[in-house]
């Protein structure tokens, strides 16, 4: 039966695995929420279908949904992904799921951070979150992988390993004081390193222009493989992510990573700049207590926000004058996988995109452990 442990992974010797390291599966939620995803989830749902369609190519898939819509998503996903009832707030798996470590002899772990909506009730995107903050643990069980509950607020999409002692993240998100504000960077490196097992931590400034996470380090930069990272891109001058891009460029210049090396930096360039349909906003339910979808809302637009499965790299399309050309430079940086692209601005409408969608489990050596 798996239990919840009261030690650290760092403790019992766990280490997360860079998202490029094998997996045994990948999990997602099902879009239901008529305030995040417009004309009551339906086009967002064919987005979600299409990822995890691409997805199950490379990994087995598991998709949670609510009993309500159970039978509705057990109809629209093909036969080979496991459709398993799950209650959730929304549908970000990467921020509510587990965060899965491993250890040496090829055992695997899982970490549930405290989740709180990206802000709680300072800036957060939704109230009530309860259900999401229970998913990690559900998700644990079904796996039936041991749990670390971590004392602070964290979301999957705020980090990036390189499964060799390196972690990337923002200032933007991990210093917000609507996250955990009695502990200053200091403090979030030694519980980084305790849940992570990680010893090195490259902040970067802020995230993608108007990303309503706080700067999600997923949907501006991640490693490709141990000492190289894409990052997304923009010369032109005028646009706000050009300066966010261009720092980040220079930090990750002068860093080195864990093991002593510099990084190559990919630079991909990004969509857009998109913005909102009025057409868009008008088909989303507006709420009270949810982030309002306005016409002509800047979209964090960003081709980095893709998924690394076992022999696939899924990238979102959201701009024909610019998705060939980045599935043209992710298949330079990924020569070992097929890089295939998933229309997925539905996806960008909520908020996010394909990375946040998913969450993977690294695959356990020697054996079921
Ligand atoms: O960046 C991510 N990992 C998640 C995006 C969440 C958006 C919520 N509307």
């Amino acid at each position: 039966m798996p239990t919840t442990l009261l030690t650290t992974p760092a403790a019992d010797g766990f280490r997360m695995p860079g998202e490029f390291e094998r997996h045994s599966g990948c999990w997602l939620l099902w879009p239901e929420r008529t305030d995040t995803w417009r004309l009551g989830a339906r086009p967002a749902q064919a987005a979600f279908v299409a990822v995890a369609a691409a997805v199950a190519t490379s990994e087995p898939v598991t998709v949670g949904v609510s009993g309500r819509h159970y039978q509705s998503a057990r109809a629209q996903l093909p036969p080979e992904i496991r459709v398993v009832e799950l209650s959730s707030n929304d549908a970000w798996m990467r921020d509510v799921g587990p965060t899965m470590v491993v250890d040496a002899k090829g055992a695997v772990r899982g970490v549930d951070w405290i989740f709180n909506a990206w802000g709680g009730l300072s800036g957060g995107l939704y109230f009530p979150w309860d259900r999401d903050d229970l998913v990690a643990q559900k998700v644990l069980e079904v796996e039936g992988r041991d749990r670390y509950r971590a004392p602070f607020v964290l979301e999957g999409g705020a980090i990036h390993v390189d499964g060799q002692g390196t972690l990337i993240t923002t200032e933007e998100c991990l210093l917000n004081p609507n996250r955990n504000p009695h502990l200053d960077k200091g403090a979030i490196e030694i519980l980084l390193h305790e849940y992570l097992g990680i010893t090195s931590v490259i902040w970067l400034g802020k995230g993608v222009h108007n990303d309503e996470t706080d700067g999600h380090v997923d949907n501006l930069c991640c490693f490709a493989r141990p000492g190289e990272v894409v990052l997304t891109w923009t010369d032109d001058r005028r646009d706000p992510q050009y300066s966010i891009s261009r720092d980040a460029f220079a930090r990750l210049a002068e860093a080195r990573d864990a093991r002593g090396r510099r990084l190559k930096v990919h630079k991909l360039s990004q969509p857009g700049p998109l913005k909102r349909k009025a057409a868009e906003a008008a088909g989303v339910d507006a709420l009270e207590g949810t982030e309002p979808r306005q016409a002509g809302d800047r979209l964090a637009a960003s081709y980095v926000n893709f998924y690394i499965g076992n022999k696939i790299v899924v990238m979102p399309l959201l701009d024909a004058r610019h998705d060939r050309s980045a599935l043209a430079t992710l298949r330079r940086i990924f020569p070992g996988r097929r890089v295939v692209g998933v229309p997925a601005r539905e996806i960008l409408l909520g908020g996010g995109n394909i990375h946040c969608i998913t969450q993977q489990i690294p695959e356990a050596r020697g054996g079921r452990k």
